[in-house]
């Protein structure tokens, strides 16, 4: 990590003699380069300038060069404005401004110069097309691409252009898009599709290819893939946001989507697909209460468990579209998971569109459509019945979440040994807070904000990889669980609220270590006559306030909640011990009567990392930003990951059951394995960078900070005490 800053250092020095020595004797023979006239602006329109050479013998001759030409420039109806830079004898000339000798006819000024006696060359200066020396893509729809370079909006976009300048595009990452299918022939997709990560569940064979429909709209898989990983600079449509990856398809949703099926999708071909992009959900309108059922969350959980080596699947969901139905994703099990990193979208004006729906765990937004004045986003599309293989209306938060899996992938290309902790650590860490008048942000105790409709901010692909290329896996899982509390109760009418709470005491925590929190979640019952006008605002110590159950007007639902869990990510970071509190209101109208609370029971997810290990992390992100990590071959150690099977084909037997058990096993070893391998792996470092350090005597200093940062950063990942994780299956059941 040390060479490349300090060699092209040296490379500089060496050079900078030669550039002075050839620009100095044209400075010193120079004359004052002030014009006679007063301060001129340094250039004139385009198009409309003149650099002319006077004739070198007028010089030798003795004469006021600046005023020879002052002459030229009247006689050809142009403004003189000065010798141009150091140039001696040259002068640029502008036309314009000088009423009383304007020609009008620019070659009118041409003639005039061409046969002016002191003019020995002229030309008329054209605007030069220069373009940065970045990525520029030969891609038709590139341009239109603003979520991924926004020209007319500054920062309105998920900032990947320079990550993908340092050579990291999502090589050797594969996303799954889980969805209608993935028209894989296309031009765009083919050079990027993964077979091996692919499969078809509608009509049980291995190929995903859509299959034309009576509305023409089985086109939805194909435009997420092409967000994801459509090819780059093949003069085709568009690109993606991590073209260098693998994308699978996996087709689930053209037909009847069962339990069964939907845990098959979510562990289908897990060793080979890192990330599953799934933009869709439950009904979003207003009134749903609905999750992955039992099989889909053993799935999930599965997932996490023993996919990608036991580094954990990465699950991304759309937060849903149901806005205008004043829906909210706290009741939607998928983005209520704490499995799943749960994507609400913004507009290109950064604010929510109508259609996005808020909650208490939405992890972050990013880009997609907004009101009708607003751009789409641009991308792939089928070619098959009305498509043309390139669109540029794709909308919804079904078009931001595959932009997010697009934004992982880049982040494990740079450490492919991320759990899935780590990716949703990584992201409340990394995401941008910003304005917009509906965002109610607020700052919890360990200082991340959050708004329920933001969640932690914007996602930003700099950050993310620069952060991902520093980060030590967070110590493994532990959870807490109250006991259910049996309360009876009646939920008062608003103003009044039923008010309840629990106080989680140092030796609650003892047994298993939990320091700080990561999710938290309430499961409750409730019987009510229209539980949409109940609210639920969770309390965790700090004081930070969750709106878990927001009311809902077309909610008219009689049955309440039977065991509904609700969690939230606003109390990430924060010290675990303390008192929670519910507060509970009824906005009902007269005539319905009032409700009851039966029982609720609290659940928090954390790790043993201290509130102090929460700051430093937050200090070591935001050191790592200017790209230095990048830049260098530094990389922490990865351990290997587990050799789990390629996966298992039917979750329903008692079989399959007994290997998830198992695999809650394997889980305990892995991470008593990966505590071990960092130690040594640390120590073999340690051994590497001192070596380092005596080989280069001198001109190292400036690496040495964040070195040695980076050591202490890694010994403090390595100080966790060998603690039983309470990675059991059982445990981690929601
Ligand atoms: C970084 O990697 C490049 C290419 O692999 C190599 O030439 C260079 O010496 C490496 N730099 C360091 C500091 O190891
Ligand atoms: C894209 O392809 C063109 C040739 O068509 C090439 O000049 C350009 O460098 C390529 N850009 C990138 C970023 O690879
Ligand atoms: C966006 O990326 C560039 C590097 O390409 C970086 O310098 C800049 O700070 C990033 N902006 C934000 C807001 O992170
Ligand atoms: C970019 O990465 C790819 C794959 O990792 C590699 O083959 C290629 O040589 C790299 N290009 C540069 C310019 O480093
Ligand atoms: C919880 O602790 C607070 C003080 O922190 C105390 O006032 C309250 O009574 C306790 N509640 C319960 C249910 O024990
Ligand atoms: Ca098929
Ligand atoms: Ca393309
Ligand atoms: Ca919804």
């Amino acid at each position: 990590m040390a060479l490349p800053p300090s060699s092209s250092f040296l490379l500089l020095l060496s050079l900078s003699p030669l550039i002075l020595l050839s620009v100095h004797p044209l400075h010193t023979s120079s004359p004052d380069p002030t014009p006679p006239f007063p301060a001129p602006p340094p250039s004139c329109g385009p198009g409309q300038s003149w650099a002319v050479r006077l004739h070198e013998h007028l010089d030798r001759e003795g004469h006021d060069l600046d005023r020879l030409a002052h002459l030229v420039a009247k006689d050809a109806g142009l403004e003189n404005r000065g010798q141009i830079g150091q140039l001696e004898g040259h002068y640029l000339l502008c036309q314009g401004a000088d009423e009383g000798h304007v020609d009008g006819d620019v070659s009118g000024a041409g003639n005039a110069l061409a046969s002016h006696p002191y003019v020995a060359w002229h030309s008329q200066e054209l605007v030069l097309s220069r373009s940065k020396r970045s990525v520029a893509f030969n891609d038709p729809k590139y341009p239109k691409q603003w979520h991924l370079h926004n020209e007319l909006r500054a920062g309105m976009d998920i900032n990947v252009t320079g990550v993908w300048e340092r050579n990291i595009t999502g090589v050797g990452v594969t996303v799954v898009v889980v969805d209608d299918g993935v028209q894989h022939t296309l031009k765009d997709i083919q050079p990027n599709y993964s077979p091996e990560g692919s499969y078809d569940l509608n009509s049980n064979d291995p190929d995903p290819m859509p299959h034309p429909d009576a509305r023409s709209d089985n086109h939805h898989g194909t435009r997420c893939a092409g967000e994801i990983a459509a090819v780059s600079n093949n003069s085709f449509c568009a690109v993606g946001v991590a073209y260098g990856s693998k994308v699978a398809g996996i087709r689930v949703l053209d037909g009847p989507l069962t339990d069964s099926m939907e845990a098959i999708a979510f562990n289908k071909h897990y060793q080979v697909n890192d990330v599953y992009s799934c933009s869709w959900g439950p009904d979003d309108d207003g009134r749903t209460v609905d999750g992955p059922h039992p099989l889909g969350k053993a799935a999930l959980q599965h997932g996490v468990i023993a996919g990608r080596r036991g580094f954990g699947s990465i699950f991304v969901v759309a937060s849903g579209n149901g806005g205008q139905y004043n829906d909210n994703c706290n009741y939607d099990g998928y983005a209520n998971s704490i499995y799943t990193v749960t994507i609400g979208a913004v507009g290109e004006n950064g604010q929510m569109p109508f259609y996005a729906e808020e909650c208490a765990s939405m992890l972050a937004v990013t880009f997609s459509s907004g009101g009708r004045s607003l751009r789409s986003i641009v991308t792939s599309d089928w070619s098959l019945q009305e498509g043309t293989g390139c669109t540029d209306a794709h909308t919804g938060t079904s078009a931001a979440a595959p932009l997010a899996a697009g934004m992982i992938a880049l982040m494990l290309q740079v450490r492919s040994c991320l759990t899935w902790r780590d990716v949703q650590h990584i992201i409340a860490y990394t995401a941008i807070q910003y304005n917009d008048v509906r965002a109610d942000w607020e700052t919890n105790g360990a200082g991340f904000h959050h708004s329920h409709q933001h969640g932690f901010g914007l996602l930003n692909a700099w950050r993310l990889v620069n952060a991902a290329k520093v980060w030590v896996s967070v110590p493994y899982l532990v959870s807490y669980q109250s006991p259910v509390l049996k309360e009876e109760r009646t939920i008062l009418a608003y103003p009044e609220r039923l008010v309840l709470s629990w106080n989680v005491t140092a030796a609650d925590l003892k047994q298993s270590g939990m320091k700080t929190l990561e999710h938290v979640s309430v499961t409750l019952t409730m019987a009510h006559q229209r539980r949409g006008t109940v609210e639920i605002v969770l309390f965790c110590p700090s004081g930070m306030s969750s709106l878990i159950g927001a009311r809902r007007a077309l909610d008219c639902d009689r049955s309440g909640y039977v065991d509904w869990t609700f969690s939230t990510v606003r109390c990430w970071g924060e010290r675990a011990e303390g008192q929670y509190t519910l507060q509970i209101t009824d906005h009902k109208d007269p005539s319905t009567s009032l409700g009851t609370l039966n029982h609720w029971k609290l659940t928090l997810y954390g790790s043993s990392m201290s509130f102090e290990e929460v700051a430093e992390r937050q200090r070591l992100v935001e050191e790592a930003m200017g790209g230095q990590y990048l830049n260098s071959n530094f990389s922490l150690p990865c351990p290997p990951g587990l050799d789990i099977a390629p996966e298992k084909v039917n979750p329903l037997t008692s079989n399959s059951l007994k290997s998830l058990l198992l695999l809650g096993c394997f889980a305990l070893f892995w991470s008593l394995y990966y505590t071990l391998e960092v130690v040594l792996a640390n120590l073999d470092m340690r051994e590497v960078w001192r070596g380092c350090r005596r080989g280069r005597s001198q001109g190292a200093r400036l690496e040495e900070g964040p070195e040695l940062e980076l050591e202490l950063q890694l010994r403090r990942g390595v100080d966790m005490d060998a603690k039983v994780p309470l990675i059991t299956t059982g445990d981690l059941a929601t």
